[in-house]
């Protein structure tokens, strides 16, 4: 048996001999349905010379909201031409499969395509990139084309992306949920992510705190891995079907 084979399959043992499961995504579960990551391969997503940390910020939105509706019009032409790949639809099957008491995916991912691939409830801390959010009554509502920023319908403040930024806070209640899915798992998967961000970056632990193990599958090392109980250094839409025994997996 190769290293990969064993780790696989000693991950693939704990996932079936568990009952409650979390999953932790992030934007690598997404990469091989083509949408880019903002860190992977040592480098950073840059859009019109600015990096994404200084676009996809609050202080972006406070200064100039229409630049922040460009670059998010340009990353959602890319993301709507995007497809669930098989680790999305291999995490839909297991939810439906009904072989766990908890199956509670966790999401920092915006671009909705676990919902596409039949997820339900998923928890998606960063928002969605397919919704707006009122900038003062917070009313949220369905992206429409047209007018940018879009006027609330509510209020007529303008709209802007429901995603979360940095210096944003994150939905509580989200949070809230996220944090008691971890936290009550005997098994935390935590695919394509770097790791890099609070408060996503803090579920793992949870788990490992009150005696879950962590299986954590990226191709790259992150600061996360010393803590994985088991690292599979594997691309996920590979992984995943194997983890859950679905025969045509790759
Ligand atoms: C594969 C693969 C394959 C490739 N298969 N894997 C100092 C100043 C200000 C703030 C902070 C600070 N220090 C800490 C903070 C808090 C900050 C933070 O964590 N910053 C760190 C970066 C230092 N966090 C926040 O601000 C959060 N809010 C908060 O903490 O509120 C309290 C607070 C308020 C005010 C001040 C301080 C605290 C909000 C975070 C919101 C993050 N939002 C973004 C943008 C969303 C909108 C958009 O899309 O533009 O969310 S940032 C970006 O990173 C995005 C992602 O969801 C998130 C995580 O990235 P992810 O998913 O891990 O992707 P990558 O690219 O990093 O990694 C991809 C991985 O996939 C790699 O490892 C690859 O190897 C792997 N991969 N192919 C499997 N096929």
């Amino acid at each position: 048996m190769s290293g990969y084979e064993d780790t696989t399959a000693r991950a693939r043992e704990l996932v079936e001999g568990a009952d409650r499961i979390a999953v932790l995504t992030g934007a690598g579960i997404s990469a091989e349905s083509g949408v880019p990551t903002f860190r992977g391969g040592g480098k950073s997503l840059v859009w019109r010379g600015m990096p994404f940390e200084q676009l996809s910020s609050a202080a972006m939105v406070r200064n100039d909201l229409p630049l922040v509706w460009e670059w998010f019009d340009y990353r959602r032409k890319a993301v709507g031409k995007c497809v669930p790949n098989a680790g999305h639809l291999a995490l839909a099957a297991a939810q439906i499969s009904g072989n766990f008491h908890q199956f509670q995916l966790i999401t920092q991912n915006i671009d909705g395509l676990h919902a596409a691939a039949g997820s339900s409830g998923v928890i998606e801390l960063h928002g969605n990139i397919w919704r707006t959010r009122c900038t003062v009554c917070e009313r949220l509502d369905d992206l429409t084309e047209g007018e940018r920023p879009p006027k609330c319908p509510a209020c007529g403040a303008p709209m802007r992306p429901h995603v979360v930024l940095f210096g944003e806070f994150l939905d509580a209640e989200n949070v809230e949920r996220a944090r008691e899915a971890a936290a009550s798992a005997d098994v935390c998967l935590v695919v394509g992510t770097s790791g890099l961000v609070y408060p996503a970056n803090e579920l793992p632990h949870l788990t490992r705190a009150s005696g879950g193990k962590v299986i954590e599958i990226n191709p790259e090392e992150t600061v996360l891995t010393n803590r994985a109980d088991i690292s599979i250094r594997a691309k996920s839409a590979a992984v995943l079907p194997l983890l859950f025994g679905q025969p045509n997996a790759e």
